[in-house]
């Protein structure tokens, strides 16, 4: 079974906090996929940018869509995220991950109208030879822009579809997809069907907060499911957790 993991930036960082690691959260992440490793045939695991990322690429006003031409911003935004790529590392080998980084700008690009290519077979070759391999939401050259950002969100879904992964998961700050009273919407295969209840994001973020989660899910042709750490163990054993997105 091969595994897409993503932990977002709300869970391994302060999103209100500019550039501060969540390290107890990082860790017991960490200790989860240290812990599953074993019964999985291949994991690869993606983070976002939260309090690193975001606030950067606001700062120089890229988005997914919005680039820049200054190499200011190219150099802030791609370091901050290599900053906290390394504290990821870092956390996953100290539990016997055989994490290594991939860093999306050195690989991925938009053409001019914005359709992102992430050659993978560095990746599936990374996971063939037994390491886990670790990307994140980043900068990436775009046709007409300069650069713009990947979100960790989009990098999940191109990831799935160039290893064939069996199951894809997406850790996020809550439980899964809240309806109304806050109660997790077991599964979702309709966007229409929850568009009112998902609400703008709490903190700066760049990339659509949980609608753009659910919409880029929903374009997978496998299972995909959203998560909270506490949920981050089962769901790599195996097990129905949050919402499944289908
Ligand atoms: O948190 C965004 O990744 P995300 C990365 O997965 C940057 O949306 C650089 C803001």
């Amino acid at each position: 079974m091969t595994v897409v993991l993503k932990l977002g930036g709300s869970v391994v960082t302060e999103k209100d906090r500019e550039e501060t690691l969540d390290g107890e959260s990082l860790d017991a992440a960490a200790t989860a996929v240290g812990n599953a490793l074993d019964g999985l045939d291949g994991l690869i695991v993606v983070h976002g940018g939260g309090s690193f990322g975001h606030p950067n690429a606001a700062a120089y006003d890229v988005s997914t869509t919005q680039g820049t031409h200054d190499s200011n911003g190219v150099l802030a935004i791609h370091g901050a995220m290599k900053t906290l790529n390394t504290f990821v590392l870092r956390r996953l080998r100290e539990h016997d991950v055989p994490a290594v980084p991939v860093h999306p700008l050195s690989a991925a690009s938009r053409d001019g109208d914005g359709e992102l290519t992430l050659p993978t077979e560095q990746v599936r070759t990374l996971l063939d030879e037994g390491f886990v391999p670790v990307l994140h939401g980043d900068v990436i050259a775009h046709a007409g822009e300069g650069v713009t950002v990947v979100s960790g969100d989009e990098l999940i879904v191109e990831l799935a579809q160039g290893v064939d992964a069996d199951r894809v998961g997406l850790c996020s700050a809550v439980p899964g997809v809240l309806d109304a009273e806050d109660e997790v919407i077991p599964l979702v295969d309709e966007y229409d069907d929850v568009a009112d209840v998902l609400g703008a994001s709490d903190a700066t973020d760049v990339t659509g907060g949980m609608a753009g989660k659910v919409r880029a899910l929903l374009e997978l042709d496998v299972e995909a499911s959203i998560f909270d750490l506490d949920a981050v163990g089962p769901f790599l054993a195996g097990e129905r957790v949050g919402t499944t997105i289908q």
